[in-house]
């Protein structure tokens, strides 16, 4: 739909009276946001249904991008942007004497995921439509989403996120595509002469209903479909639910996300959500395919499933299950298919993250599953047998000790692996998954994290792009390598100080929400220094700690040291049953209480925590952030994705030498970036040797001495229990993240940081400097790569990037 300006006044008002028989003077905020998301709608609904008709009539090869996590966050100012219209409806809505800033507050983010895993699914949706791919997400519609966090005293408190109370207005339901799942019971196969028929027997029928969100595409006509699976009672079943319990048993499937990030947990819920939203998502796939008569034994060649980390990685036995059972294909010709049609993601190297599940569990919520599960495992070890060792079969195999390792048959399942950054693929190759890459080397590959420069750049700091604009015109907007070119202006003066003026805005913006929302006032001219993501001690929000620990103290000796005002900011959730985690919060925000009521100190330090972050908050935060920590202990960060946002954004990064980091440092320059700390071959070899000793740091720097003491000598009140905590992770426990190593090195970056803060122009340039490079992190590009090395899909878009009209 072609917009004006007066066409979309009158289309608003007439929407508003229909939906709600109200004048725009009459209308609340919520209703004004409802009828602005239907008017929304009907723009790109006809461009929705001819993206989808033109997959089907081009019979182009799409992939289904299979996450358990999205992170959409809002929905309004984003589909705005990518249709075009932002501008237009921004000034009618004036013109109504409305705020498009306003309504957008009224949303309630989707927040259907925990962090960077959910958030870069949600970037590649956006960066697929925006490509003109055909790609299509899969999911759970959880009628919770992440908890709301509050601080009580301190302590992190976890309110139910009930998202949609006012309906999601996004979605469509879609219940004439429903699909039946089939769990738990047990199954028995019986060969009926012409094939093994699996027999189910007590297991429950539940209903997958799909609620389907447009994606809208940047400016170029394109359309795609997040689809997010509901768990509903089929009619035929009703009679077996007769009470309310029993009812809420099958609901409950879709109603909470499980709030653990980087981290497994075996509940047996988990595992039911898994196979749910796998088998209604493979089971629509070859419904669909087969609707136009096409073989099956080519199914690979129209359809690519990603698997986003191991959450889903049963897509592998299900779609055998579908080609053996349904379609009585034979075992090798549908293996051949699944491999070809599969391939998977990791996130992580540690430990804890890594998906193992019972088999005894599996059984339960689905024994045809656990069949073929093991089936694949024993012609596996079965084809190795004789040209590997006992040893490596032993090891890589998929079930082994009654458990069932979802990230092997995740990689002997699928074509492709990859890793989220070059240090973690190399990682991957040549530790944690070394035998598997000696097996299937050409498996393997990196593919580096992206984001989309259209949320995190135009969207949330339209300050900085305008200016970008007025520097290098508007093509970054459709390619964001072109930032790039900003370099050749490094030596403008007025720009530089309009990218400084640009950051001193939104840090004014920033501070009246602190004061707003926290009550702590911050100046704007202060070091604005951020840290925002989730809390974990790989993480080491700790370590940024025991840091503004130390600069109390000094100021504390001496109130008229010469520093560099700074405010640290904190955006942090911790998982609800992640002790330690929780500690260190109620240590951020009992120091940060001490600090902030100090007036001694003279303003020259301040501590703020921003309860409940989220994308929306980020949103606000980024824009506004001098320095972004990007800390984690070397090896232990797959990728991170809050760096590129921070870059792109003109922030400078305090980095350790992990995840993208690396090429962060590689694209800007080592004088454009603080790196510290161990580097990924001392943390391997420290934790091959056992040789590191917390103690002899406490015991030989005296100003590590002072900080820790400050955390269990009273020096910082209310943490009598939590400080002793904090103090035996580092001595006794031995402080398994090497804070106290890096600590050191950490300050030393930190005071180059105060020190190139005092010539702003330098600042500046370096900031500029780290703009132009982020281009290099579009999330449009890794897409594209994706879609060429791994899913082998086309754009259908004649309309690409770079070609649309420019109206700016
Ligand atoms: N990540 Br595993 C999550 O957010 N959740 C997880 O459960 C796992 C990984 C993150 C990585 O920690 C982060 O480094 C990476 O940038 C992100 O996934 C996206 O790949």
């Amino acid at each position: 739909m072609k917009i004006t300006q007066e066409r979309f006044v009158r289309e608003f008002k007439k929407q508003l009276a229909e939906k709600f028989a109200l004048d725009v003077k009459d209308a609340a905020p919520i209703e004004l946001y409802q009828t602005l998301v239907s008017v929304v709608k009907s723009g790109y609904s006809e461009i929705w249904r001819n993206t989808w008709k033109s997959y089907v009539k081009n019979d182009q090869k799409q992939v289904y991008y299979f996450s358990i996590e999205f992170l959409p966050g809002r929905l309004l100012k984003s589909n705005l942007l990518n249709m075009g219209w932002y501008d237009v409806v921004d000034k009618g809505l004036k013109q109504m004497g409305l705020s498009l800033d306003k309504i957008s507050e009224s949303e309630v983010d989707m927040a259907l995921g925990n962090g960077g895993l959910g958030r870069l699914a949600s970037c590649f949706m956006d960066a697929l439509a925006s490509d003109g791919l055909p790609g299509n997400g899969n999911g759970i519609r959880y009628k919770y989403g992440l908890f709301k966090q509050k601080f009580v005293d301190g302590y992190q408190i976890e309110l139910p996120n009930e998202w949609l109370t006012d309906g999601n207005n996004w979605a469509v339901a879609r219940e004439s595509k429903a699909v039946d799942v089939l769990m738990g019971g047990q199954v028995h196969l019986i060969d009926n002469g012409k094939y093994l028929e699996a027999i189910y027997e007590g297991a429950d029928v539940i209903k997958a209903v799909p609620y389907d969100t447009g994606i809208v595409g940047y400016r170029n006509d394109h359309v795609n479909t997040m689809r997010l699976w509901d768990a509903q009672i089929p009619a035929s079943e009703e009679v077996k639910y007769p009470t309310i319990e029993d009812r809420r048993r099958v609901e409950d499937l879709t109603s909470v996300l499980y709030p653990d990030d980087s981290n497994y947990e075996g509940r047996i819920l988990r595992l039911k959500q898994e196979y749910f939203f796998t088998s209604a998502g493979i089971q629509s796939i070859i419904r669909h395919y087969k609707k136009y008569d096409r073989p099956l034994n080519e199914i690979s060649e129209h359809i690519a499933i990603h698997i986003n980390d191991t959450h889903p990685a049963m897509c592998v036995a299900e779609f055998m299950r579908i080609l053996l059972d349904k379609e009585h294909m034979d075992w090798d010709e549908a293996w051949q298919q699944t491999v070809k049609t599969m391939s998977y993601t990791n996130h992580t190297i540690m430990a804890e993250a890594l998906e193992k599940w019972p088999v005894e569990m599996l059984a339960t919520v689905q024994p045809r599953i656990l069949q073929i599960i093991q089936e694949i495992d024993r012609r596996y070890a079965l084809e190795l047998e004789g040209k590997k060792d006992h040893d490596f079969i032993e090891r890589t195999r998929i079930i082994k000790d009654g458990m069932v390792k979802m990230a092997h048959l995740a990689i002997i399942g699928s074509h492709s692996t990859n890793g989220v950054a070059k240090l973690h693929t190399e990682l991957l190759e040549n530790d944690v998954l070394r035998d598997f890459y000696e097996l299937y080397p050409e498996r393997f590959n990196n593919k580096t994290n992206g984001i989309t420069v259209r949320r995190w750049l135009q969207v949330a700091n339209p300050e900085l792009s305008k200016t970008i604009d007025q520097a290098i015109g508007t093509a970054w907007r459709f390619d964001a390598k072109k930032l790039h070119e900003l370099e050749k202006h490094v030596g403008d003066k007025k720009l530089l100080e309009k990218i400084g003026r640009a950051k001193l805005d939104n840090k004014k913006k920033l501070a009246a929400f602190i004061k707003e929302d926290t009550g702590i006032e911050v100046s704007p001219h202060a070091i604005f220094d951020v840290q925002i993501k989730r809390l974990h001690a790989y993480k080491r929000q700790l370590l940024n700690l025991l840091h503004i620990v130390k600069l109390y103290l000094d100021l504390k000796d001496d109130p008229n040291r010469d520093v560099e005002p700074r405010v640290f900011i904190f955006g942090a959730k911790a998982a609800p049953s992640y002790h330690y985690a929780k500690t260190i919060i109620k240590c951020i925000n009992e120091v940060a209480n001490m600090i902030n009521n100090d007036k001694t100190i003279n303003d020259k330090l301040k501590v703020v925590f921003l309860e409940n972050y989220g994308v929306s908050l980020a949103e606000k935060i980024i824009p506004a952030a001098d320095v972004g920590e990007q800390i984690s202990t070397a090896t232990k960060e797959a990728s991170g994705t809050s760096n590129m946002k921070l870059m792109l954004n003109g922030a400078l990064t305090v980095a350790t030498l992990d995840g993208a980091n690396i090429e962060i440092k590689d694209h800007v320059g080592e004088d454009n970036i603080f790196i510290f700390g161990l580097t990924k071959d001392e943390v391997l070899e420290y934790e091959k040797n056992h040789h590191y000793y917390a103690a002899e740091y406490y015991n030989s720097n005296p100003v590590i001495k002072r900080v820790l003491d400050a955390f269990v000598d009273g020096t910082i009140p209310n943490i009598e229990v939590e400080g002793h905590e904090i103090y035996d992770s580092l001595l006794r426990v031995n402080d398994e993240y090497f804070v106290l190593r890096d600590f050191a090195s950490y300050v030393q970056a930190q005071e180059a940081v105060s020190e190139a803060y005092k010539d702003k122009q330098n600042w500046n340039k370096m900031c500029l400097i780290n703009i132009a490079n982020a281009g290099y992190f579009s999330a449009d590009d890794t897409v594209e790569k994706y879609a060429k090395e791994i899913w082998d899909i086309k754009p259908n878009s004649t309309e690409m990037r770079g070609k649309a009209k420019d109206v700016y």
